[in-house]
């Protein structure tokens, strides 16, 4: 791996911000291209954060820190990630369910749909249903996609997708639904239309979804 993403890496990892943005911006700045800095530089650093946490190594301060790098590396990297490939007009309600405070990779999918042309309409973190449905009501979007990272919050989505049922709103959107630890199966169990495990991978399913009738 180039020895500058290796760099960045490490500072996602040590939490060191100011070295993230800079090292983003000097990676940007010698033509490398921005998946790959995402992926090998930037995404990579916090599975390898996760590793820390879950042997005991780092603890929630450390993650958080590391969290706050790597969201300010992502707004450095934001204009290169986003720069628009491929058309496809559509408006996607996102949010990451209740209880769950994670945003980087619902952060992540939101720029990426950017990139394709969506408009966002970004609800934040730990949404209520009601929150969802009100948003749904107000900009009536094509999609709505629903992020957990927590395997206490996935039954969250399952609230939601049932409140929006409950609002007579499931026949006019598409519901997409990701985060580490949401699988497939478990996306159909609920009800879902679709999941993605990646923030490319969303891309295409939001464009897919878009070309089936609600
Ligand atoms: Co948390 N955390 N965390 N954490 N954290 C995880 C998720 C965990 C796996 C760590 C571990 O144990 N290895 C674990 C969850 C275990 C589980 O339930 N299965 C965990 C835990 C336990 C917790 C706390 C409970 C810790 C505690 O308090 N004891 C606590 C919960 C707080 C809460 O939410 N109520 C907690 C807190 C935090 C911080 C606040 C410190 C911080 C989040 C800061 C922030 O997001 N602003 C944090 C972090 C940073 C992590 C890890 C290290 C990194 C997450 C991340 O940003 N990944 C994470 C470990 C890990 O993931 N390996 C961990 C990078 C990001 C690009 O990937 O988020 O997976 P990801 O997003 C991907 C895909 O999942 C997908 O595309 C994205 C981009 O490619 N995707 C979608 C996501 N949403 C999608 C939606 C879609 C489609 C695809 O459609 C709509």
């Amino acid at each position: 791996m180039e020895k500058i993403l290796v760099e960045l890496h490490q500072a996602i990892i040590d939490g060191a911000r100011e070295i993230t943005t800079a090292k983003v911006q000097a990676a940007l700045d010698t033509d490398i291209e921005a998946g790959i800095i995402l992926n090998k530089g930037m995404v990579s650093a916090m599975t390898e954060v996760g590793r820390l946490f879950e042997v005991g190594e780092y603890f929630v301060p450390e993650m958080l820190i590391s969290a706050r790098a790597m969201q300010a590396g992502l707004n450095v990297l934001r204009p290169a990630l986003v720069q628009a490939e491929v058309k496809a007009a559509g408006k996607v309600v996102i949010g990451t369910v209740k209880g769950d405070l994670h945003d980087i990779g619902k952060n992540l999918v939101s720029m990426m749909l950017e990139g394709a042309s969506f408009e966002i309409i970004d609800l934040g973190t730990d949404v209520p249903s009601e929150i969802f449905v009100a948003a749904v009501q107000e900009h009536r979007p094509q999609l709505v996609g629903l992020s957990a990272m927590l395997s206490t919050t996935m039954p969250y989505m399952a609230s939601t997708i049932e409140a929006l049922k409950t609002a007579g709103l499931r026949e006019q959107v598409r519901v997409m639904v990701g985060g580490a630890p949401v699988t497939a199966a478990y996306a159909r169990e609920i009800g879902a239309d679709g999941s993605a495990p990646d923030a490319s991978q969303a891309v295409k399913l939001a464009i897919s979804l878009m070309g089936k009738d609600t």
